[in-house]
């Protein structure tokens, strides 16, 4: 039963993206690589998947590109900033002409009344950083994230007021040699991904506190990837591994950004483990502040996760994404003595293997509610897919518009029973690089017209569920067919 029948005044409406999954314009143009630039670069290699070389040509197109977000009544576009488009090196000397796209897009975005929500940090480190001293392996990191913040803050802060710092820690985390250029060092080290964590947070702790001394108004937050964890049965030690997985692939994270301090258990779990990474005096203190400066919770939310009881013995593992497109092929995360993932038969999934659950995201939205008391803006959450253009131009995404028109309907049921919701910035706006399947996986209201193999002109075509998007906003989400 829906409770609520359209959303808060002054809900943003709108999509996301991030820069090297859409800009292109990655060589030239004053820039510089960074660590994704090179890692699609090995992935085409690998794959024979699009690189980020243009990806959606959306520096290019961006006029276009905003001319289309307003004509589906947006009143929010999440994008983030490519640091090594601003700032080559990383640190020091300006690139004029980086610097100036990124007020062009705002330019447009304000002339529309688009609201931006930006990141500041979306996986695409500086392949200088990477190279000078290790990227998230050195502390020196924590210093040059805050250079870069500061110097973004104050170039784009009469422009920008919700910032978020970094886009989904827990997955660069979990899958730390996939998200970065790694030594050998480095990726064979067991205990890095916690020490790099633990860099994140200082670093994400200064920029926060940056955005409230830089911005007049500013908002901070950062995006989280989140899943709520559900026990396989009612076994007790399959809710303990429910539990467990809950503390280590979420409120670790969200610990740390919103109260300041790390998970207990996590911290005992990592010692016993031979994991616990190193805390310097004065670290909890700027983590504490941080959190101090911490206004609202980014969430992308895709699916859910079944986990049970791990079985005594097996070695740790990250979960494998879909590569092919094909349901069924999945291997699941374990962590020894805490949990295991497992399939669960209560729901669904796409051709990637990503569980589709709505009431999933109504349980971490009143979880978060519960827990920690704080608004929260859906900085992702979509369906990617094999799309098809017709002859005519159209593209025919019912299951897109049925995912979506799902999750509306959990958000509705979240902000009755409490939840502070800010606004939806379902990914994407329009098609652009998958993490994992170049560009055959779509995921935007709009359809980019290029393949893995051929860039074409990237020429834009609006699928049905642009237009399906654009009455839901225009009712404030009271329509919904
Ligand atoms: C999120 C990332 C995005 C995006 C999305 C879809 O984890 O923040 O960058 O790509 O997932 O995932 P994928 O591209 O692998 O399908």
């Amino acid at each position: 039963m829906e409770i609520v029948t359209s959303f808060p005044e002054g809900f943003l409406w709108g999509a996301a993206t991030s820069a090297y999954q859409c800009e292109g314009a990655a060589e030239g143009y004053g820039k510089k690589d960074n660590q994704q630039d090179v890692i699609n670069r090995e992935i085409h290699d690998e794959y024979g998947y699009a690189d980020a070389s243009v990806a959606s040509d959306h520096y290019h197109h961006y006029k276009e590109d905003v001319a289309l977000m307003a004509e589906m009544g947006f009143s929010s576009y999440r994008f983030s900033i490519n640091w090594a488009r601003v700032l080559p090196d990383g640190v020091g000397e300006p690139n004029p002409e980086g610097v100036e796209f990124y007020h062009n897009l705002l330019h447009e975005l304000h002339a529309h009344n688009i609201e931006p929500v930006v990141t500041m940090w979306h996986y695409d480190l500086p392949m200088a950083l990477v190279n000078k001293y290790g990227g998230w392996g050195s502390r020196q990191i924590v210093d040059d994230f805050e250079y870069y913040a500061c110097f973004i803050l104050n170039e784009y802060k009469d422009e920008v007021k919700y910032w978020l710092t970094i886009n989904e820690q827990s997955i660069v985390v979990n899958y730390i040699d996939r998200k970065n250029k790694l030594t050998n060092e480095q990726k064979f080290d067991p205990k890095f991904r916690y020490q790099a964590n633990h860099y994140m947070n200082l670093a994400h702790a200064r920029a926060a506190i940056a955005v409230h001394e830089i911005v007049p108004g500013g908002q901070c937050g950062a995006a989280l990837d989140m899943a709520p964890y559900y026990p396989h049965t009612c076994d007790p030690k399959d809710i303990l591994a429910a539990k467990n997985a809950s503390n280590f692939k979420n409120y670790f994270y969200m610990d740390a950004y919103i109260c300041g301090e790390y998970t207990e258990s996590v911290l005992a779990y990592l010692k016993r483990q031979g994991l616990m990474f190193d805390i310097q005096p004065g670290d909890m203190e700027l983590i504490k502040k941080g959190s101090e400066c911490f206004d609202f919770l980014g969430i992308n939310y895709y699916q859910s996760a079944c986990v049970k009881a791990p079985t005594p013995g097996a070695a740790r593992r990250s979960k494998q994404n879909n590569k092919i497109g094909k349901g069924g092929h999945v291997v699941y995360e374990v962590q020894p003595d805490l949990f295991e993932g497992c399939k669960n038969e209560f729901i669904g999934d796409t051709d990637f293997s990503m569980p589709i659950d709505p009431v999933g995201l109504e349980y971490v939205l009143e979880d978060i509610n519960d827990r920690y008391h704080i608004p929260v803006m859906i900085c992702e959450n979509g369906f990617g897919a094999y799309d098809k253009l017709e002859k005519d131009g159209s593209i025919h995404d019912p299951y897109r518009i049925e995912y979506i028109r799902e999750h509306i309907k959990a958000m509705k049921a979240a902000i009755a029973n409490g939840v502070k919701l800010l606004g939806y910035n379902p990914w994407s706006a329009f098609d652009l690089l998958s993490t994992s399947n170049g560009i055959a996986k779509r995921y935007g209201f709009v359809y980019v017209d290029r393949t893995d193999d051929d860039v074409k002109e990237c020429k834009r075509y609006r699928k049905d569920s642009f237009y399906w998007y654009k009455n839901v906003i225009a009712t404030n989400g009271k329509n919904l067919e």
